[in-house]
C-alpha cells in the first residue's frame, strides 16, 4: 500500500472532546460531517444586502446526502456499544437513508417505518438499497414515530429517532464546525424546522463551544416551518400536515419544546413560510447561486429571503443558512415545474430553434 497522508475523519473522532464517547465506543464512521460554508452571492445581490456575509451550510454533501449523519454515526456508534441487534426509526425520508446506511456498515439490523406515497423517491430508494426493512405505514410521519416509541418501548429493538439523545450530540458538530471555519459564531442562523431535533442540536453546539472559549458570540436562531406544517408557529399539533417539503411535513415534532427554548433563549423566531415561497427558494439558490437542495433546506431561504425583506438582519453581521440536504434526493419535485424540457428529432435546425428561444 502506498502512503495516503490525508485521513478524512467523521464528527466522533474530530470533536470526541465535545461527544459522549469513550475508547471502547466502536466508531462507526462514513467520514460524515466536515462540510463546506459556501458563500451566497446572488442571493444577497438579488435582495440589496451590501453589508452582510450570507453562507450556505451545505449539508447535502454529506454522505447519505443531509444532516442526519451526524447524529446518525453517534446513535449507531452508541447503539453498537450498549450491544443492540437492532434499530428502528420513523422517517419522512433522510433520517431512514441515514440509519439504513450507518446500520448497514455497523452489522445491526435496521427497520424503518415511511409515510407511504409521501417520501422523495431518492431517500426510499437510498434505505431499501442499503438494505434496511422497509414498512410504509398508510398514515403520517407522526403515526409511524408513535409506532416506533411503542416498538421501542418493548426494549429489544434502539429507537434512532431524534429522542434518542446521541443524535442531537452528533447533530451539534455542525455549530461547531461553523465557529471552526468563521473564528466565530454567526450573528444570525437560519434552519429549517420539523421534528426540531436540528435547531436543538445547534442551539447546544453553539452554546457548548461558547462556554469552551471558543466563540464569543451567540446567534439568533431563526427555524421555519412549511406553513401547512407549522404546529410550533400556531401554538397547537396539526394532524393533517401537507407540504410539497416532504422532509418537514410533521405535525406534532418530537423536540418542540426545546425548540422552543432554543428560540426564546437566543432571542431568534419560528415562523412559517408557503409551499409557494419554498419553491421560488428552491429554484433560485439552484438556478443563481449553483446550490441545489432539497425543498426542505429551501425553506430555510424562503425564510431568510421573508426577514430580508423585513429589513431584520443588521449590518456588518454574518448569516448562516443551513442547507439541510441535497437537491437529487427530489427528483419527482425537482422536475415538477411547468418550463418542460423540450424534446425535437436529431436535426440541426430543431435544435437551434430551440437555442435561441
Ligand atoms: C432535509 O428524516 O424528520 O427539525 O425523518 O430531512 O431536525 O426534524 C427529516 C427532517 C430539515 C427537519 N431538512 O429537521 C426525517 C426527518 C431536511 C430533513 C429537516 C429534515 P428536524
Amino acid at each position: 500500500m502506498g502512503s495516503y497522508a490525508v485521513k478524512k475523519i467523521g464528527v466522533i473522532e474530530r470533536y470526541q472532546e465535545f461527544l459522549p464517547v469513550t475508547e471502547k465506543t466502536p466508531i462507526i464512521s462514513l467520514n460524515e460531517g466536515n462540510t463546506p460554508l459556501i458563500l451566497a452571492e446572488a442571493l444577497p445581490c438579488e435582495l440589496g444586502l451590501k453589508d452582510v456575509r450570507i453562507y450556505y451550510k451545505f449539508e447535502g454533501l454529506n454522505p447519505t446526502g443531509s444532516f442526519k449523519d451526524r447524529g446518525m454515526t453517534m446513535a449507531i456508534s452508541k447503539a453498537l456499544e450498549e450491544k443492540a441487534t437492532a434499530v428502528i426509526c420513523a422517517s419522512t425520508g433522510n433520517t431512514s437513508a441515514s440509519a439504513a446506511a450507518f446500520a448497514a456498515r455497523s452489522g445491526l439490523k435496521c427497520y424503518v417505518l415511511i409515510p407511504e406515497g409521501k417520501i422523495a423517491k431518492g431517500k426510499l430508494m437510498q434505505a431499501y438499497r442499503y438494505g434496511a426493512k422497509v414498512i410504509m405505514i398508510r398514515g403520517n410521519f407522526d403515526q409511524a414515530l408513535k409506532l416506533v416509541r411503542e416498538i421501542g418501548e418493548e426494549g429489544s429493538v434502539t429507537i434512532v429517532n431524534s429522542i434518542n439523545p446521541f443524535r442531537i450530540q452528533g447533530q451539534k458538530t455542525a455549530a461547531f464546525e461553523i465557529i471552526d471555519d468563521l473564528g466565530d459564531a454567526p450573528e444570525y442562523h437560519v434552519i429549517p424546522v420539523g421534528n426540531a431535533g436540528n435547531i436543538t442540536s445547534y442551539w447546544l453546539g453553539y452554546q457548548e463551544y461558547k462556554k469552551a472559549g471558543k466563540s464569543k458570540v451567540l446567534p439568533k436562531m431563526l427555524g421555519f416551518q412549511a406553513a401547512g406544517a407549522a404546529p410550533i408557529v400556531h401554538g397547537h399539533p396539526v394532524e393533517k400536515p401537507e407540504t410539497i417539503a416532504t422532509a418537514i411535513r410533521i405535525g406534532n415534532p418530537a423536540s418542540w419544546k426545546s425548540a422552543e427554548a432554543a428560540r426564546d433563549e437566543s432571542g431568534g423566531l419560528i415562523e412559517a413560510v408557503t409551499d409557494e415561497e419554498i419553491g421560488r427558494a428552491y429554484r433560485f439558490i439552484a438556478e443563481r447561486d449553483g446550490v441545489f437542495a432539497e425543498p426542505a433546506s429551501a425553506a430555510a431561504v424562503a425564510g431568510f429571503i421573508k426577514l430580508a425583506k423585513r429589513n431584520y438582519f443588521k449590518p456588518k453581521t454574518k448569516i448562516v443558512i443551513t442547507l439541510t440536504g441535497s437537491g437529487l434526493k427530489d427528483p419527482d419535485y425537482a422536475l415538477s415545474f411547468d418550463d418542460p424540457i423540450e424534446s425535437v428529432e436529431p436535426e440541426l435546425e430543431a435544435v437551434k430553434e430551440i437555442m435561441e428561444k
